[in-house]
């Protein structure tokens, strides 16, 4: 017999991404470098499916049905250079080899390339939905060559999560890096989700003066309306959950420094490049980064802050209802500015993404799944070419509903001293795009005054400079 897919590189995600190919009935062929794995993998899950346990590349390869299949799941880097250097002269052309790893979106756009002329289809995954994901149904995010999805696609369907209504959680992105672009961009989107949590639950606590447990109860409130999401809902079990050693809650055990290991960087990064403002997921990537300073974070202690506002109970309720609302308003503008660094990646590599399907397949299998999708694909659905997602109808009135709230809970912030970078770069965000005026015209004022940088005028075509250093009269440049 010969295998549909092959799986190399059997860690967590490989071997649980092997079992659900299995699971659905397709033969898998199963390789690592570290050839116990395999073993261990077939003495363990043998029975869930047909595996084939190849011990080196050659059997791997040969083990395969033609054109073929090659997933490749080992760490993002040098390791998948390594493999696809490893596996590339083995293969023939019309075979594919498929990236499953966080890989750099530009990595896959290299390495598309250089295997493209071999005749071999790379196809850059991004896979989403952790362990559990890729063993029960992945969210998932294929690019590479069009033509490499019709025979790839309907196998990944199969696997993939599938969303409420039915519809699979795998679309064809686009090709080359498109699939890793919008893979790393989910992931920036999932650091600026986690941090508005994160300020949310802090004010619950510093300024209604919550408990873990009580932040709990209106975490799981929160999951019934429309903030329904995977990340709301563990975050509720996090907060209830209790340290079986001390008895304290869990969340006041655990050393507050959070760790990265660098999509939400890359989000940044590449926005910096494209020139496009993610400030809420710059400002989750920062927050990050600073609570990790320990040591700046510990000269720090003993600054001055405001006295505490104390609240009574009926005060803290209205004022988490208030939250609500700023992590509702906050998460919109979050989104509103991913999608807008999807389109211009988009628009620079002509990748022609379709935003509406990107909302569609992060409804399941993904971190970020959560009812919050459904409106946004019936933003682009109703509107294909929608200029940003502040500009829906449906988003800009909920947003001026909450408006007030959103505001409100900002100052309440600020007053009290609660750090939260995410809800105000949000709300600073949309105020810039709404205001009719924008300070830019001082700075280009500035810029023409110390480097002859010049400015366009509002009332006539062309480039003027002013005479700074002389009498001040206007020149065109
Ligand atoms: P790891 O990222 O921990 O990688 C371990 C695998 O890479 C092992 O199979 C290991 O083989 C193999 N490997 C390494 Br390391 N260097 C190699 C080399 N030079 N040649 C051949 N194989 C090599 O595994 P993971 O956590 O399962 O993640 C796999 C990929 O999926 C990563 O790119 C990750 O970023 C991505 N991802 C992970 C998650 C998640 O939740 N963990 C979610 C989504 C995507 P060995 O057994 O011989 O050491």
């Amino acid at each position: 017999t010969t295998a549909q897919i092959g799986v190399t590189g059997l860690a967590v995600m490989g071997r649980n991404l092997a079992r659900n190919f299995a699971r659905n009935g397709y033969t898998v062929a199963l390789h690592n470098r570290t050839v116990s794995k395999t073993r261990e993998l077939v003495e363990n899950f043998g029975d869930e499916g047909d595996f084939i346990a190849a011990e080196t590349a050659k059997e791997f390869v040969a083990a395969l049905e033609r054109p073929r299949r090659l997933v490749i799941m080992v760490k993002a880097g040098d390791p998948t250079d390594a493999v696809i250097e490893e596996f590339a002269p083995l293969l023939e052309p019309g075979d594919m080899i498929i990236d499953g790893g966080n890989a750099h979106f530009a990595d896959t756009r290299r390495r598309e390339k250089a295997l493209r002329e071999q005749g071999i289809h790379f196809v850059g995954m991004g896979v989403s939905g952790g362990e559990e994901g890729a063993l029960h149904g992945p969210s998932i995010m294929p690019g590479g060559p069009k033509e490499s999805y019709d025979s790839l696609g309907p196998m990944l369907e199969k696997i993939s999560a599938k969303a409420a209504d039915g519809a699979p959680c795998v679309t064809h992105i686009g090709p080359d890096g498109a699939g890793h672009f919008v893979k790393m961009v989910h992931n920036g989107i999932e650091y600026a989700d986690m941090q508005l949590i994160g300020e949310a639950y802090q004010l619950l606590r510093d300024v209604a003066g919550y408990s873990p447990a009580q932040i709990a109860d209106v975490f799981r409130t929160w999951n019934t309306g429309r903030l329904d999401s995977y990340l709301i809902e563990i975050t509720a079990e996090v907060l209830a959950h209790v340290d079986a050693a001390t008895g304290k809650p869990f969340v006041d055990v655990v050393v507050d420094q959070a760790e990265q290991k660098g999509t939400g960087r890359w989000t940044v990064q590449i926005a910096l490049d494209l020139g496009v403002p993610v400030s809420g997921i710059a400002e989750a990537v920062f927050a990050r980064s600073l609570s990790g300073h320990a040591g700046l974070r510990a000269a720090s202690q003993g600054l001055a802050g405001p006295k505490p506002t104390p609240l009574s109970e009926a005060e803290a309720a209205a004022f988490a209802d208030r939250v609500e609302q700023a992590l509702y308003a906050s998460k919109i503008v979050s989104y509103t500015q991913g999608f807008h660094e999807i389109q211009a990646g988009s628009d620079e590599y002509g990748w022609d993404v379709d935003l509406g399907a990107v909302s569609s397949i992060w409804r399941g299998g993904c971190i970020i799944r959560a009812a919050f999708l459904d409106r946004i694909r019936a933003a682009y659905d109703a509107r294909a070419d929608l200029p940003s997602l502040l500009s829906d109808e449906t988003f800009a009135r909920e947003i001026a509903g909450a408006q007030d709230d959103w505001r409100e809970v900002v100052i309440a912030a600020t007053r009290e001293g609660v750090a939260v970078p995410g809800f105000s770069a949000a709300l600073a965000y949309y105020d810039a795009l709404r205001a009719e005026r924008l300070p830019a015209a001082l700075t280009q004022g500035q810029r023409d005054f110390f480097g002859a940088h010049t400015y366009r005028r509002v009332d006539r075509e062309g480039a003027f400079h002013t005479l700074w250093g002389g009498d001040r009269s206007e020149v065109t440049a």
